[in-house]
């Protein structure tokens, strides 16, 4: 068992009611260190091995960064080219870790859990679960944006993002950054990024906080706050891992699929993803 290692300790109920005001207060909290050295070190090789087609799983999501490093130049729901296509270090994005043990075990920490229980409730889902990669090589910046739209086709809003780093996440390398306190505007723009007035206003009244973190360390974020990252402009690949939680009654409304659970009466587990020969059919996918 893995959870030996987590650093649970931040569990007694005065400091997760300590850890849910400023979530409440601020949009996002700092978790502290949530995985030990070396199971950081396990996600890493896990995920080069992914990008190194070293591990693979049919049907599992990935996309290339620009080539260029501009981001509106990626195509997006582009779905015959979000797959693998040779060992890169490029790849910006690769879903669907909720079938990888590793991540689903993250995914499981009791932290997510009481998170859950609090703003969603016990049964929940996955909107998504992804490597966030910041190439060494043209990577591209990700505009201020919010996690939530009223564009996306699903019956409910998705509640919170867990953003952990692999392998140090810091101002050079593009870090996420959030405007503290932008959660409490509700839904600011009709797709989810955010046009050029809005954000000079929001950055009048707020101001923008650097997620600066070692390997291992995780901050929470609500879905509302507004986020986003700068080109990385060291020699290394960051690496972060995200996994985006919601009410498992959601469904995406062109499919009518529901998402894939990770708590609650049939949710994933560890025995159950061993058994897929591939990676479900996405939710979006008919
Ligand atoms: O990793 C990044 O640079 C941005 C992260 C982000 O937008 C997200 O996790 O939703
Ligand atoms: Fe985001």
């Amino acid at each position: 068992m893995i959870y030996k290692n987590f650093d649970t300790s931040f569990l007694n109920h005065s400091e997760l009611n300590k850890l849910f005001s400023l979530y409440d207060k601020n949009g996002y909290v700092k978790l502290g260190k949530i995985v030990s050295d070396n199971y950081i070190k396990k996600l890493t090789k896990v995920t080069n091995d992914l990008m190194m087609g070293k591990r693979t799983y049919p049907g599992m999501f990935f996309k290339l960064d620009d080539p260029k490093g501009n981001y509106y130049n990626i195509k997006h729901e582009d779905i015959q080219n979000e797959i693998f296509s040779g060992p890169s270090n490029r790849y910006k994005k690769i879903k669907d870790l909720e079938y990888v043990p590793e991540f689903l075990n993250c995914i499981k920490l009791n932290i997510l859990k009481k998170f859950s229980e609090k703003y969603i409730g016990s049964e929940v889902s996955s909107m998504r679960a992804t490597i966030l990669n910041k190439s060494y090589i043209n990577s591209s910046i990700l505009p201020f944006h919010q996690d939530v739209s009223n564009k996306w086709k699903m019956s409910k809003k998705p509640s919170f993002t867990l953003w952990m780093s692999l392998n140090g996440a810091t101002k050079k390398n593009g870090c996420l950054k959030v405007i503290e306190g932008s959660h409490k505007y509700g839904i600011l723009n009709y797709g989810n990024n955010l046009s050029s007035s809005i954000e000079k206003k929001l950055l009048k009244k707020n101001k923008v906080v650097f997620i600066e973190l070692q390997p291992g360390e995780a901050i929470l974020f609500s879905n509302y706050t507004v986020h986003g990252s700068n080109k990385n402009k060291t020699k290394k690949n960051r690496l972060g891992f995200t996994v985006c939680l919601m009410d498992a009654k959601t469904k995406n409304l062109k499919t009518n699929k529901s998402y894939p659970k990770v708590f609650g009466k049939n949710s994933l587990s560890l025995s159950k993803i061993s058994k897929l020969k591939k990676i479900p059919k996405k939710v979006y996918e008919n």
